[in-house]
């Protein structure tokens, strides 16, 4: 078994089911085999036929009906069961879709689950033990980078995800489209600042009290590589298949593809070669 595998993850509302349902879309009309996963048991609708549905092996509102539980309590009771109904409900879904599937995992919005809830990792942990090469796509709306501090809330979010399932990582703006132009110029600087950009605009943001606490957090995010995101605004007709690409590229997709190539190719380039040897050797018979 085996194939690649996106989470899509990241606070609520980013974007991570149009994201989704996008790619489906994108991959319908390039007719690359993708499919996507709801792994959201909260999920009320989204604009894609999931191959997969976590609603339809537990949801939050039956769980906050039947255990009198909150939405968050409900949502985390939702992961924990999905964790264990890994064996008899997910890994049967993924023989069933067969060898090298892509698939899309369109994730809750709860960001605490990807940073201290055991759960989602347990499901990380499987998906890899199956042999999928998985990549953590974190969306984060370009709202959040209307200034130095929010910037930093949302970078460190991101940051604590990445620390804890240690996977490929990357980080996307979504809601491009949404921005004034003048806002957009904004936005343009956070995309890909350093580490002593950072820091000044904290600076200039924030009260001179936090100087050194500014210092230490752009240096840290600088040296996680979290000040680099991927634009997706689907204003764009390339941007969705750009950030495609990459995320292909950090689970090795393609080069997974190309080495396939190159094998056919080298196969049939033998095959070739098998047939011109006996063809040469049946011609030879008739020589004779
Ligand atoms: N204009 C615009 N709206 C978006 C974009 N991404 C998401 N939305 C809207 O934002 C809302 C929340 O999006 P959704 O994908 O459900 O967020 P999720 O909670 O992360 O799955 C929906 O109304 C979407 O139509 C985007 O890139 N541009
Ligand atoms: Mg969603």
């Amino acid at each position: 078994m085996g194939g690649f595998a996106q989470l899509v993850i990241g606070p609520a509302g980013c974007g991570k089911s149009t994201y989704c349902a996008a790619l489906g879309e994108h991959a319908g009309a390039v007719g690359r085999a993708l499919r996507v996963v709801n792994l959201d048991p909260a999920a009320e609708r989204f604009a894609y036929a999931p191959a997969l549905d976590v609603r339809d092996l537990v949801t939050v509102p039956d769980v906050m009906e039947a255990l009198g539980l909150g939405p968050n309590g409900a949502l985390i009771y939702c992961m924990e069961y999905l964790e264990a109904h890994l064996s008899d409900w997910l890994a049967p879904a993924l023989e069933e879709f067969g060898e090298g599937e892509y698939l899309v995992f369109d994730c809750p919005g709860q960001i605490e689950l990807y940073s201290h809830v055991p759960a989602f990792r347990g499901i990380v942990e499987r998906l890899r033990a199956e042999g999928f090469q998985v990549a953590a796509v974190y969306m984060l709306d370009a709202h959040f980078m209307a200034d130095a501090a929010k910037f930093i809330a949302g970078s460190l979010q991101a940051l604590a995800a990445m620390a804890r399932l240690e996977l490929p990582h990357l980080n996307v703006v979504t809601k491009l489209d949404m921005l004034e132009p003048d806002n957009r110029e904004e936005v343009q600087r956070y995309l890909d600042l350093d580490a002593r950009e950072l820091r000044d605009a904290l600076q200039a943001d924030l009260s001179p009290g936090f100087r050194r606490l500014n210092e230490a957090v752009a240096a840290l995010v600088d040296e996680h590589n979290m000040v680099s995101y991927c634009p997706l605004d689907y204003s764009d007709e390339d941007s969705l298949q750009d950030l495609l690409a990459q995320v292909d590229n950090a689970i090795q997709y393609g080069e997974d593809l190309e080495v396939r190539d190159t094998l056919r190719a080298s196969d049939e380039a033998e095959a070739e070669r098998a047939w011109e040897r006996e063809g040469q050797a049946g011609l030879g018979g008739l020589h004779l």
